[in-house]
């Protein structure tokens, strides 16, 4: 019998602490597997079922991180892992039957509560099945008063991984079965509480409080802290009270009391609204600065503990995100809690994905299947009840990637009648038929910008047109942080920040899913898609987060709070612009600090006051005298005292005036003198058949320079590559991904021939061609050394010659170094940077160990590259080495050749790098861009082949 809904639930309702008698089930339970459906014992109704024989599992888990044998964590991003043909799911399914003893005192009645099972379970209490379960991340209630006794009570849930409603759990994220989340016995008291509902509103300035509750008997409900009392379902105007906002996140408790039971809620005022095309809270437009959040553990799978969440959103407030999209489900249950908390607007979305359709071009997509409609309505009630008086939420969203039908109208209809008041979302529809919002993911800045200006393209239907024109509009995914990435975030704030009909951008994701998995001789990595032998899979595209699984931030991280930052300076030559971009509230919990590098090498530094700015406004105020003049001066803004997420002195924006100084080239005093094949050039040695280096020094000794070699390729980046596994709407995947364009040119592979070596008054020139095997096309490189004995020079020109089909990666000089360097650099750090990244990279004094350097990312590829650079030392342990000064170019140190990098799947495959490193330096380099799921490198980022010039100058130190 198919099973869409799950049967003999009660109805959704809200969420609340309560007095009533709650027992916790996590713990040790015991699991026995199955390997089918229909090879599971028949013996569930069996009241004292022997279960000491069975294993132990924990709860909440999932179970493919616990036990081996038992079906594989296995990912798929939109493919079903199994065949297309609903409602049926594979025989081969395995199946966990999960259960526990508990001892209970039954009272009136009892309920079981589930949180989160996944896929399917079947409810037994005491040999009798009290229901089942479908929507692996919704809430289900059981009445099992008839079922439970006094005393010692068994429960066994029979887990399937794959069901019917497999069809509608297709999420971008591991396959992963389990009774992940809570499971609690409730005592439900006659006189008690079923259900509350708060309308804590703000409109115009004024607080309004009505609280719904349903009871059998009469609920006073009070808010102690704002001396109010009043009656279940009245509604009062409450004076003194305080707004809730992302940016001041003002709870107040909340008391319910029925005879019979008292419930707790923290509550907060404010009103959600949309006026035309803007999106307002509180009266005031909201821009939401955000990311898509998954819930994802390296070890536990779908359970991440509450320290775990709590530290990810502390680190969240502290790169100034304000905003969740719940991708794609509604979380764990203490994520509201904690989102109220700490102030961020929540999307939350259903459980719902039906993505896989598109692979049989939406043929039998449930999202239009009636058979579908009772599902669709049930997950819709269950996400919106649960979560509904929770002042972070401020939208829902319908489910992702589900396709058009009218089943997707009915979830509407049914989640406007539970709580009309907030905007619904949903992307999978562009014309925004049953949504609020008009949504997109992905769309190239270029048509941002056309729906920014509400000039985009219109749809067929005028109608249909007319109204989502007038929409607020909403980036539900961007940015695909997957890899060495994304390029281009500045270009999209610039959109976001540019007309009111911008309601906010989310950042595609938050989080890396890798799981923590170690080599036969123990050492660790982040298993991606095809690591546990999957038939079908999509590789590493389950790894695309701001951090790693472990939560640690990727450079992009940094560079979003760059452009999220809640205050915005302009530095002219005597005055800073400050603009306050936050929605609701002033900077008086900032404050500001400066600090002016001299040309000569002096720090003066000193405090800044900071105006009062209204919000969205702007203020210009004068630099103290000290901070004008040359040199390079930094503004921070950081936060004046501690918050519930960061000290006080954490920076929240910072803005940069000024240019370091270029180091002058060496004078050119010295002659050259042939020595056989080689010429020496003051303390270089230059091999004239070769053109390769060579730095001599009597009391550090020689240093064998290994290079300049011409390279205009890089180990590809997960962006280079391209999404390649769908066809995008609206992008056009008839083009080569970058790798495989600079793959047909044979970029990676170019061979040298010296064209000419010639020895003047004091300059050495020496010419090649560098080139592909079987092509044509290849670039000269013009290298001019000169030398004052000491320090040499070298001016360098790379010409391309012919006709070049794709892109350079770079125009870089290689060169190998005997040891693996620390690094000390006056340019931008400390982290990596690249055309179109490392907006977070300043201008500064920067060191980094040699492990420092790299960026290890789940899959190997390009990273590292320090920009901007106009000096650099590289030094081993004992502090000698290679110094680099010149005109700006940027450094990239490697133990690995960039083929190197490029053929391994996992850090773990790299071979081992001995002793040695490849140190690369640019000077031009192509954008990173954000390809792997959407744009390409923009136009002014793009390294079309074209002459490069550059000047630098390397000494032994
Ligand atoms: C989009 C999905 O919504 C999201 O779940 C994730 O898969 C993301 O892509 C890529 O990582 S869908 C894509 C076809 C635009």
């Amino acid at each position: 019998m198919t099973d869409f809904t799950g049967s003999d639930a009660l109805a959704a309702r809200a969420r609340f602490a309560t007095d009533a008698r709650t027992l916790s089930l996590d713990g040790e339970w015991a699991v026995r597997f199955s390997p089918s459906w229909a090879e599971a014992p028949d013996d569930l109704g069996d009241p004292e079922l022997a279960i000491d024989g069975w294993g132990r599992i924990p709860v909440p888990s999932s179970w493919p991180m616990q036990a081996e044998g038992h079906g594989r964590p296995w990912y798929t991003n939109t493919k079903f892992p199994f065949p297309v043909e609903p409602p049926f799911v594979p025989d081969e399914n395995p199946v966990a039957d999960h259960a526990v003893r508990f001892d209970w005192e039954p009272g009136d009645a009892t309920v079981l509560r589930l949180e989160g099972v996944d896929a399917a379970g079947t409810v037994v209490v005491n040999g009798v099945e009290v229901g089942t379960t479908r929507g692996s991340r919704l809430v289900h209630e059981f009445d099992v008063s008839r079922e439970v006794r006094s005393g010692s009570n068994l429960l066994v849930v029979r887990i399937a991984r794959w069901a019917e409603t497999s069809y509608l759990e297709d999420q971008d994220m591991w396959w992963l079965p389990g009774l992940f989340r809570p499971v609690t016995v409730l005592d439900r008291p006659a006189d008690g509480i079923r259900d509350l509902r708060v309308e804590a509103d703000w409109r115009d300035g004024v607080a309004t409080l009505r609280v719904e509750v349903d009871a059998d008997a009469p609920a006073r409900v009070s808010v102690p802290e704002l001396g109010i009392e009043l009656a279940a379902g009245q509604r009062v105007e409450v004076p003194g009270a305080e707004p809730w906002l992302a940016e001041a996140p003002r709870l107040y408790d909340l008391v319910v009391a029925a005879p019979g039971e008292t419930a707790r809620l923290r509550i907060g005022f404010r009103t959600v609204r949309i006026d035309g095309h803007r999106f307002l809270v509180n009266d005031r437009p909201v821009l939401l600065r955000g990311v898509n959040r998954h819930e994802h553990h390296p070890d536990l799978g779908r359970v991440v503990p509450r320290a775990t969440v709590e530290h990810e959103l502390r680190l969240m407030k502290r790169h100034n995100i304000n905003a969740i999209r719940t991708s794609h489900y509604p979380p764990h249950p203490d994520l509201a809690d904690l989102a109220d908390e700490l102030g961020f607007w929540l999307i939350v979305e259903c459980d719902l994905e039906t993505h896989g359709f598109i692979h049989v071009d939406w043929r039998g997509n449930p999202s239009d299947d009636p058979a579908y409609e009772a599902a669709y309505r049930d997950r819709m009630a269950r996400t919106v009840e649960r979560d509904r008086n929770h002042p972070s939420v401020i939208m829902w969203s319908l489910g992702n990637e589900s396709g058009v039908g009218r089943n997707l109208a009915a979830m509407a209809e049914e989640a406007r009648r539970r709580d009309p008041s907030r905007p619904l979302h949903y992307e999978g529809d562009w014309t925004a038929a049953d949504t609020d919002v008009y949504s997109r993911m992905y769309a190239h800045p270029e048509e941002v910008a056309l729906i920014a200006r509400g000039e985009e393209p219109p749809l067929d239907d005028p109608v249909l047109d007319a109204r989502r024109r007038g929409m607020p509009f909403l980036l539900c995914e961007y940015a695909h942080a997957m890899g060495n990435g994304p390029g281009g975030l500045a270009e999209y704030q610039e959109l976001l920040d540019s007309s009111d009909r911008m309601a906010g951008a989310f950042v595609w994701e938050w989080l890396e899913h890798g799981i923590r998995r170690r080599t036969p001789d123990g050492r660790e990595y982040w298993a991606y898609g095809g690591d546990f032998g999957e038939p079908v899979h999509d590789g590493n595209f389950v790894a695309d987060g701001l951090v790693d699984a472990d939560r640690n931030p990727r450079p992009q991280l940094a560079d979003l709070a760059t452009v999220f930052a809640p205050v915005r300076m302009r530095i002219g030559a005597d005055e800073v612009e400050i603009a306050n971009r936050q929605d609701h509230i002033g900077v008086s919990w900032l404050r500001a600090e400066w600090e002016l590098s001299t040309a000569a090498g002096a720090v003066v530094s000193g405090e800044l006051a900071l105006p009062e700015v209204a919000p969205r406004e702007s203020a210009v105020v004068p630099l103290p005298d000290r901070a004008r003049g040359d040199g390079v001066l930094t503004i921070r803004v950081v936060t004046a005292g501690e918050s519930t997420w960061a000290p006080a002195g954490h920076e929240v924006a910072w803005a940069q005036r000024g240019a370091l100084a270029v180091p002058a080239a060496p004078a050119a005093t010295g002659a050259p003198r042939r020595e056989g094949r080689t010429i020496a050039l003051g303390s270089a040695r230059i091999d004239a058949v070769t053109g390769l280096l060579r730095l001599d020094d009597p009391d550090r000794g020689d240093l064998d320079l290994g290079g300049p070699e011409l390279v205009l390729w890089r180990a590809p980046t997960d962006n280079d590559r391209g999404h390649g596994l769908l066809p995008l709407r609206g992008h056009d995947r008839e083009e080569l991904s970058e790798e495989q364009a600079w793959e047909a040119a044979e970029l990676p592979r170019l061979t040298t021939r010296v064209e000419s070596v010639e020895a003047g008054g004091t300059f050495v020139e020496i010419v090649t061609r560098v080139a592909p095997a079987i092509f044509d096309w290849g670039a000269r490189v013009r290298i001019r050394y000169t030398s004052d004995g000491d320090v040499l020079g070298m001016g360098v020109r790379v010409e391309p010659v012919g006709a070049w089909p794709c892109t350079w990666a770079r125009a870089g000089l290689r060169f190998r170094l005997p040891f693996a360097p620390s690094a000390h650099w006056l340019g931008l750090g400390p982290g990596q940077a690249y055309p179109d990244t490392g907006l977070a990279a300043r201008l500064g004094e920067w060191s980094a160990s040699p492990d420092e350097l790299r960026t290890d990312y789940v899959r190997p590829q390009e990273n590292g590259s320090r920009r901007g650079v106009v000096s650099v030392d590289l030094t081993d342990a004992r502090g000698s080495g290679l110094g680099i000064t010149g005109e700006p170019f940027a450094f990239t140190v490697s133990p690995w050749t960039a083929a190197q990098l490029a053929a391994a799947a996992h850090p773990t495959d790299l071979p081992d790098p001995g002793e040695g490193s490849w140190l690369t330096i640019d000077l031009a380099q192509h954008g990173i861009g954000t390809a792997s799921c959407g744009p390409g490198v923009l136009e002014p980022y793009r390294l079309t082949p074209r002459t490069v010039e550059g000047r630098i100058a390397l000494t032994r130190i």
